[in-house]
């Protein structure tokens, strides 16, 4: 069976990542217009580091949960697997899975804002920073802030109108164009949350529950 799976900031809360609309989450505690938008990042690039220099210490302290591990077990299995993140830790990777396709970017990937080079991120990222190929003191996070378009679009909207079975796991459906891909799905629809999201009732089927108990339940039944 072809399977594309979306995850957003739901899969990693149980490895201590915080997630952003949740009581006490990342959008309680910083107006994402000053942490996650261009005009954010050019008012006050220092701010902007110190927001993803703290993202980054806290996902490379955290490790993969058994959600993220069932995932890289299903991709092990006989089905064709799409792995679709919003997310921007590499715990998928840790995991085991391969290929993952990071459509608002990755945490530990570096970008030229001027020759749009990219590289590994170092732990900590400063203003001053140069680029390694044009020396430019304009390195950013190369992740996808609000109002930049997200990576890999066209393979993403390809593999999830393919798809027999198109699941969403631990995401609020509040973010655009990520929430719109299950109206791009032409099979089955799943979502997996801790609590419905704001497009709940556009899926065939929902199962509510912690990523790390309800992913792995699913993912047994799938895969034997
Ligand atoms: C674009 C960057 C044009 C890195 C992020 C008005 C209406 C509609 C859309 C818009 C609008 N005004 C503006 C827009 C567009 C805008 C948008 O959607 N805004 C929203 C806020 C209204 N979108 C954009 O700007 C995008 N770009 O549109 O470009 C375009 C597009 C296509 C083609 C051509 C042109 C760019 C969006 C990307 C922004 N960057 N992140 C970073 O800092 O991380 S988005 C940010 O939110 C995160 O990256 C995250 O991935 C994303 C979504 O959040 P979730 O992952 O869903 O997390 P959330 O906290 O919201 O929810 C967690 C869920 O988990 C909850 O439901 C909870 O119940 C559940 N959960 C919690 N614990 C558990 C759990 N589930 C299971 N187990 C648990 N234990």
């Amino acid at each position: 069976m072809r399977i594309a799976i979306l995850t957003g900031a739901g899969i990693s809360a149980e490895s201590g990542l915080g997630t952003f609309r949740d009581k006490d989450g990342l959008w309680t505690r910083y107006d994402l217009e000053e942490v996650a938008t261009p005009e954010g990042f050019a008012r006050n690039p220092a701010l902007v580091h110190e927001f993803y220099n703290q993202r980054r210490a806290d996902c490379i302290a955290a490790a993969p949960n058994a959600a993220h591990n069932a995932l890289a077990l299903l991709q092990n299995s006989t089905h064709d697997l799409a792995l679709i993140t919003q997310n921007v830790d590499d715990l998928h990777e840790r995991a085991g899975s391969k290929g993952v396709i990071h459509m608002h970017g990755a945490l530990r990937r570096a970008l030229c804002a001027a020759c749009d080079h990219r590289w590994d991120a170092p732990v900590a990222m400063d203003p001053s920073d140069e680029c390694p190929s044009c020396s430019a003191s304009a390195t950013r996070p190369d992740v996808v802030w609000f109002g930049e378009i997200p990576y890999q679009m066209e393979a993403i909207q390809e593999a999830v109108a393919r798809a027999d079975l198109f699941v969403a796991i631990g995401t609020s459906a509040e973010v655009y164009p990520a929430a719109g891909l299950v109206e791009t799905a032409q099979g089955d629809t799943l979502e997996i949350n801790l609590a419905p999201s704001a497009r709940a009732n556009a899926f065939n089927a929902r199962r509510f529950g912690p990523a790390t108990e309800v992913v792995p339940a699913w993912v047994d039944e799938i895969i034997k």
